[in-house]
């Protein structure tokens, strides 16, 4: 029986929306079905384990102000994963939560080799595995960590140098066997520096290709293994380094098509990564449903009035809503689901302000949902869609997209059919104001 760690807090109950107590769900009913599917189905929601356990609550002014057991500077490094680990399946169980994510690095040490981090990797996804069985609790995504160490701060796959390219690879490859192992739904590749601080020093040329390399490799290595998740790419413009190569889906969908991955590789798509890239959320993942890549979410939020990563987590119902319609209309996740790649503020030091993180996001995100089934059920929304784009199904519309016009057709039709259009509303109000009768 391992310690218990969260004391005084057990498992999180759903009491409805009149509830005023902090410590239960208020809209997130796993069990409720919403369009014929419940809402734990419908969201897969996961624990991110390097915000929620790994992160000491350090920020670039000052270092971490969380006392966890395992932080403890004097403690054996396997011993303090270990009880790392039973916090976290404890905090999984308490919460309710089905998924998990990690990186290699969140859930062992770092060794001296390679050949010892992947022992220690492989050790602890051991255990992870016999609690996962005994909980239920399943891994959404694995990845591995290519942006903490120093041999990687001129980028993995990207790295001028090609031994830490090789180095990079040969951590994918373990990483993302110990995922197809624990049963992974996913495997996600953030470029956390594959990019470039000034191009100075830059090949931009290079970097790419062997970015394309790499990632070709891994889709190879995929196939070789039998691991049948998803690979994800996870779009983010900067920071770390000043100009990510993965900007945003827009990008990744022009480099996979570039090296050949449009149908093997999907996007991991971030909240605060759109915000950062000077898109909304929505935009991201209407743009990855509309061209068929949408794998999963990373969820969070910023904040306007900063122009960082700042992880927090969502609780903007409005903003959540219609993410939710863009999931639903595009058929929601498979293998994907959304992962809390959030984190609790530095001065939110007591265990139980974990808790609230997370059940407000869960709370926001089923509310979200609620919502959207809602406004597709109602069909005002759409209707009006299908009506402003109704003159595409037939008649000059259709000729255009079967190819059966060309320019001089065209100017030939529009003289002979006296063809003069009448500019109509687009009427953003009405629509707002509609959306708002759901929230
Ligand atoms: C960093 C970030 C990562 C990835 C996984 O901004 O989002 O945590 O999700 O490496
Ligand atoms: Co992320």
């Amino acid at each position: 029986m391992s310690v218990e760690f969260f004391k005084g807090i057990g498992k999180i109950p759903f009491e409805g929306p009149a509830s005023k107590n902090s410590l239960a769900f208020r809209f997130y009913d796993a069990n409720r079905k919403v369009m014929g599917k419940t809402l734990q189905d419908h969201l897969r929601p996961a624990v991110a384990y390097w915000h929620a356990f790994a992160s000491p609550g350090a920020d670039m002014f000052g270092p971490g102000t969380f006392e966890r057991p395992w932080f403890d500077p004097a403690g054996d490094p396997i011993k303090m994963a270990e009880l790392k680990m039973d916090a976290a399946f404890e905090f999984f169980v308490k919460l309710g939560v089905p998924f998990f994510c990690f990186h290699d690095r969140d859930i062992a040490p770092e060794g001296n080799t390679l050949a010892e981090s992947n022992g220690y990797v492989d050790r602890m996804s051991e255990r992870a595995m016999k609690k996962m069985e005994e909980t239920g609790v399943k891994l959404l995504w694995g990845t591995a960590n290519l942006f903490s160490h120093p041999r990687y701060m001129s980028g993995a796959s990207t790295n001028p140098d090609p031994a830490v390219f090789a180095y990079a690879a040969a951590q994918v490859k373990h990483c993302l066997e110990v995922t197809q192992r624990m049963g992974g739904g996913s495997y996600v590749l953030w470029g956390g520096r594959e990019g470039y601080d000034t191009l100075l020093n830059t090949d931009l040329k290079r970097e790419y290709d062997q970015m394309g390399r790499f990632m070709n490799l891994v889709v190879e290595h995929k196939h070789k293994i039998g691991f049948k998740g998803q690979i994800l790419i996870e779009p983010k413009p900067c920071e770390p380094t000043k100009h990510q190569y993965d900007f945003d889906t827009a990008n990744v969908l022009a480099f996979l098509q570039k090296y050949g991955l449009q149908h093997e590789i999907k996007v991991n798509l971030e909240a605060n990564h759109a915000t950062l890239a000077g898109h909304s959320f929505q935009h991201e993942v209407a743009f990855a449903v509309a061209n068929g890549i949408l794998g999963s979410i990373d969820m969070n939020r910023g904040d306007v009035m900063l122009g960082w990563d700042t992880d927090q987590f969502p609780n903007d119902v409005g903003e959540i809503t219609l993410i939710m319609l863009e999931l639903l209309r595009g058929g929601g996740f498979t293998t994907g689901g959304f992962n809390f790649d959030a984190k609790i503020r530095r001065q939110s030091i007591d265990p139980a302000d974990l808790f609230h993180a997370h059940i407000g996001g869960m709370d926001t995100m089923a509310r979200g949902l609620i919502n959207a089934a809602a406004i597709i059920e109602d069909g005002t929304l759409q209707k009006f869609v299908d009506e402003r784009y109704a003159g595409w199904n037939a008649g000059l519309g259709a000729d255009v997209l079967a190819r059966k016009e060309s320019l001089e057709s065209l100017a030939k039709r529009v003289k002979d059919e006296n063809i003069n259009p009448k500019p109509r509303s687009g009427r953003q109000e009405y629509l707002e104001n509609l959306i708002n009768r759901f929230v």
